[in-house]
Parts: C-alpha cells; structure tokens; sequence
C-alpha cells in the first residue's frame, strides 16, 4: 500500500474523461487499496482514481465516519459506474473536493440515486444512495467526466476560485514566464 499524490486545481489532468476499467486484475486492487489509503489518510469521504493522475473509472468512498464518528470504516470500491436513476427530489449539501482545497460551497443534486457498478471482486451490484452517500456519488462520478463540483455553481463563483488556484499554482511554480501582458495581469486580478 501506498500513499499518492493528490492533483489539485488547475491540473488539466482533473478535465480528462476517465476510461472503463476492462479486466479487474491484482493491478487494480492495489490501486483500490492505494485510493482508501489515500482518502482516509486526507481525510475524505471519497477519492476518484483521476485525483491520483490514473485516468479510470475508479472511485473508493467511506462516509461512515462523517455521519457517525464511531462508525466502523464501511469502504466502497466502485468501478465503472453508471447511474440508471437520480430523483425529483434534489437536496442541498456543502462539498469540498480535495482536489480544490480549502473551498466550500452548497451544491443542489438529486437527494437519490440508483447506480450499477462493478465491484472489487469482479461482479455486478446495483446501489439506490440517499444523504450524504448520494451527494458523494454523484461528486466522484462527476470526476471521471472530469467535472469538478465548482462547475455546479454560479460563474461568479467558479470564475472567482479557478482564478484563485491558477494564480497560486502560478506563484508557486519555479520558473514564471517573463513579461505577462498588462491584460494577462488584469486577469490575474
Ligand atoms: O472528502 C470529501 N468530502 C465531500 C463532502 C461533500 C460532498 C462531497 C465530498 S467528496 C470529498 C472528497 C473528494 O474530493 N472526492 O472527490
Ligand atoms: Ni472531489
């Protein structure tokens, strides 16, 4: 087991969309275990392969622990998923992603979903989520369609956290371009 890097906004890599996994073999179940690992060291209550820079349809979530502190871990392997039913009905939950650090915001989503999906062990298995477990799925599917939940919101608001985290990664980065335009600085706020 191991412990990977999280990608963060603004990797190009978190806008792929994810391929189907097509054999379930001992490469992908230390990849699963790599992902748990990962999540629950963050901590999060769901991690999409992509977030580690593997391009697949892969998520690991475990919202035990959110809803009940003394909950015994319940993870979730989760391969090739599809959703065959979402509600009327929607809900409100505040998301984070840990791929956009340190940001919060209410998200409006169907409050129920039924999905299909492959299991670890190779088999097929349909799950119908409400609560927090609904919202989660539909955050991590979002991620292997490279959709990010700031995408849920209004532009105002999406506009102002991409710029928020394309000029930090641009500070940070150790060889800034030279000479940016007078209307490139502008944009950078
Ligand atoms: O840890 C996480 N918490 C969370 C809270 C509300 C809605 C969705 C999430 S998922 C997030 C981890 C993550 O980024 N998964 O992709
Ligand atoms: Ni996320």
């Amino acid at each position: 087991m191991a412990l990977r890097t999280i990608l963060t906004l603004p990797d190009p890599r978190l806008r792929q969309k994810c391929a189907p996994v097509a054999e379930i073999d001992a490469s992908i179940h230390a990849l699963l275990d790599d992902m748990l690992e990962t999540m629950y060291a963050a901590p999060g209550i769901g991690l999409a392969a992509i977030q580690i820079a593997v391009p697949k349809r892969i998520l690991v979530l475990d919202v035990a622990k959110r809803e009940d502190e003394n909950a015994a871990p319940e993870p979730l392997c989760i391969i090739n998923p599809e959703i065959l039913w979402v509600s009327e009905e929607l809900s409100i939950y505040q998301e984070g992603c840990l791929s956009i650090p340190d940001f919060y915001e209410d998200v409006e989503r169907p409050a129920r979903v039924r999905t299909r999906f492959t299991g670890r062990d190779g088999r097929a298995q349909e799950i119908e989520a409400n609560g927090l477990l609904a919202t989660c799925l539909q955050h991590e599917i979002d991620h292997l369609n490279g959709v990010l939940f700031i995408d849920h919101l209004s532009r105002l608001k999406r506009d102002r956290i991409t710029r928020k985290f394309a000029k930090t990664a641009k500070h940070g980065s150790p060889s800034p371009k030279k000479g940016a335009s007078k209307e490139q600085a502008a944009a950078d706020g």
